[in-house]
């Protein structure tokens, strides 16, 4: 994981809520590279202090029957564009709201907020996954009504957010295919604690060289569990399922 990299304290992250402009809940601290030595001591501290803080987060959401969803892919992969159709969709039904997850900028929780949907989005300046105290601060921030639904668009990576329980109820992971079928087996840890396997911009597929079938071979290879649902987040195609797999959750 990426305890090297600078990404494992909360140095400059940020908490921003663009429907009040300028009001920000900065906790950022300087950080220190560890030496490689003590690279994987470290790395099992982080992620023990981050289950407990996970764990902290799964109870609270429990007593208020708040189902979050963490949403992770690589960059680009067409989270927010499906999360805002499925607003558009679905949101009159299903109350819903989002916590975004970005190194920079407040351009996907723009696209959020362009829809209705109340939103936050964390910037986690130099890190490149989002944990489990980042959460406690933006659930704090958006303050999401009882009995509704969280969805939580992870930083676009598909390694690190894959380590992190964030306390959320079940994971999705959308793959485009764009990015080639060989990710199941490159990048295992993502597809293995994956609840859903989106399988978007399947309106590409005439144009680019993926197979679908050895894509979900290969999944299955890596975890049997997750339902793969192809559909384009752009054309609508597919979708119904999508939003099928979402009420089977509520229910
Ligand atoms: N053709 C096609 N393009 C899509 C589809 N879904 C998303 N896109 C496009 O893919 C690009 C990236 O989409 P985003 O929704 O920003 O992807 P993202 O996963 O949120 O990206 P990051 O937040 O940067 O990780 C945009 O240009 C979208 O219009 C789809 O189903 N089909
Ligand atoms: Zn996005
Ligand atoms: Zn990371």
């Amino acid at each position: 994981m990426c305890a090297t990299c600078g990404c494992s304290d909360d140095a400059g992250v940020r908490v921003i809520d663009p429907s009040s402009a300028g009001h920000e809940h900065g906790h950022g601290h300087g950080h220190s590279h560890p030496e490689p030595d003590r690279t994987v001591l470290l790395e099992q501290d982080i992620l023990a202090a981050n289950d407990r803080l996970a764990a902290d987060n799964r109870t609270w959401l429990a007593a208020r029957g708040i189902h979050t969803l963490n949403v992770m892919s690589s960059p680009g992969s067409g989270k927010t564009t499906l999360l805002a159709r499925t607003i558009v969709d679905r949101g009159r039904t299903l109350p819903m709201s989002v916590i975004e997850g970005d190194q920079e900028t407040i351009f996907d929780a723009e696209r959020i907020r362009a829809t209705g949907c109340r939103v936050v989005q964390i910037n986690t300046g130099a890190g490149c996954h989002l944990d489990a105290g980042m959460l406690a601060k933006a659930l704090h921030t958006l303050a999401p009504p009882p009995r509704s639904t969280v969805f939580i668009e992870n930083v676009g990576n598909l390694v690190c957010p894959a380590l992190f329980d964030l306390g959320e109820a079940a994971r999705v992971v959308v793959m485009s295919v764009t990015e080639g079928a060989d990710k199941p087996l490159k990048y295992p840890h993502m597809f293995r604690t994956a609840d859903v396997v989106l399988l978007n911009k399947i309106d590409l597929l005439p144009y680019v060289d993926f197979d679908v079938e050895s894509f979900t071979e290969d999944l299955t290879r890596v975890n049997p569990r997750p339902e793969v649902l192809c559909l384009s987040a752009t054309t609508g195609t597919g979708l119904d399922e999508w939003y099928g797999w979402l009420d089977g959750r509520e229910s």
